[in-house]
């Protein structure tokens, strides 16, 4: 029997995540207990401007024999592996409910941020990143003409599978809602009913007030370790005003978000002093014919590591189970981003 009154900082307690309708186990009891894990750093790797085995870089070959133009700055070009497909046949209906399968279409791109190898979107100039808040913004749009749900991400890191370290993102874009989409669909959608308003600008709001769990902010934008995060150092990034989508940012916004991407990515690298791995991407209003106001436009960051540049959070046990847990508060995850220094490690005197 726990005789102290309820504190976040030392009981055991469930979270509510409202974009997911679904709950976090938060313990941040175990933060005291003995850890005995090494806490290593990794040496800086050498990179070159121009890999010639790389098959993304300008001038290069790819797998598939197609050469790359000798790009100056941002390069599209379809996925030569796509998991997706156009002019798929029809699935015929299922021969029982539990054997149900529809078919999907859609496309996957590929996009190189920068000509440069070397680079990271956290080492890239502000000007330069802007240039791919553009280029994400054109492909959303034009994809959208075509199918429902355009997803915009970046998996960055071995660890995170990604294949090849020059600065890239991807695109997949389908006639259907996957999933995760399909979710927050729903669940803003009832809380625009319910409260008329929409749901990530009163939380927006909310964290701006309450502070604690603000990572970095300006005048556009707004970073947080959600309330409700699940990676240890995860992040959710929002506009201050309503935005539907990445096309519909203005001038002024596209500014402030190149800049506020940069910086957070800074200091993500700057925690454990490395290139730091993260899956991001962007969720906004999907392209399909229904009142699409309690949408707001938004991207996640879940990068996997906990406690040094190799040891890593996993997924495992009761989070496949039951559900995901985590021992650091949130509130402790913004306080030791928050306080890193805005200078990245790499360029450091
Ligand atoms: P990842 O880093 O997340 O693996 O993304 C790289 C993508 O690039 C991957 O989806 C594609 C892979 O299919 N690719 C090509 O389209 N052509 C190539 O020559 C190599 C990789
Ligand atoms: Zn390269």
């Amino acid at each position: 029997m726990i005789d102290t009154p309820f504190e976040m900082t030392e009981h055991p307690h469930r979270r509510y995540n409202p974009l997911l309708d679904e709950y976090v186990l938060v313990s941040p009891h175990r933060m005291k207990r003995p850890w005995q894990g090494r806490v290593e750093k990794l040496p800086p790797v050498e990179r070159p401007q121009h890999d010639p085995k790389c098959y993304l870089c300008p001038g290069n070959t790819r797998a598939n024999g197609v050469t790359n133009p000798n790009y100056d700055q941002t390069y599209v070009f379809d996925n030569d592996f796509r998991s997706l497909l156009d002019g798929v046949p029809e699935a015929p209906a299922p021969a029982h409910p539990l054997l149900t399968a529809h078919t999907v279409q859609g496309t996957n791109r590929v996009i190189c941020f920068s000509p440069r190898h070397d680079l990271t979107l956290a080492l890239m100039p502000v000007d330069e990143v802007r240039v791919v808040v553009d280029l994400w913004a054109d492909q959303t749009t034009e994809l959208g003409q075509t199918y429902k749900w355009v997803q915009v991400f970046e998996n960055r890191g071995e660890m995170m599978g990604s294949s090849n370290p020059h600065p890239h993102g991807q695109i997949w874009a389908e006639n259907v809602l996957p999933n995760f989409v399909a979710k927050e669909h729903v669940t803003q959608r009832k809380y625009y009913q319910e409260n008329g308003s929409v749901m990530l600008l009163d939380y927006a709001q909310v964290e701006a007030e309450q502070g604690e769990r603000i990572v970095i902010e300006n005048d556009d934008w707004l970073v947080v370790v959600p309330f409700w995060a699940t990676w240890p150092f995860e992040t959710l990034l929002l506009p201050r005003q309503h935005v539907l989508r990445l096309p519909d940012l203005t001038d002024t916004q596209r500014n402030g978000l190149a800049a506020i991407l940069k910086h957070l990515l800074i200091r993500y690298d700057n925690l454990f002093e490395v290139s730091f791995p993260y899956s991001m991407g962007w969720h906004g209003a999907p392209f399909i014919d229904e009142s699409l106001d309690h949408w707001q436009l938004h991207a996640h960051f879940y990068p996997p590591l906990l406690r040094s540049a190799t040891v890593r959070k996993f997924m495992v046990g009761y989070e496949m189970l039951g559900e995901p847990q985590r021992d650091l508060t949130a509130e402790q995850a913004a306080t030791r981003l928050r306080d890193l220094s805005p200078v990245h490690y790499l360029e450091r005197d």
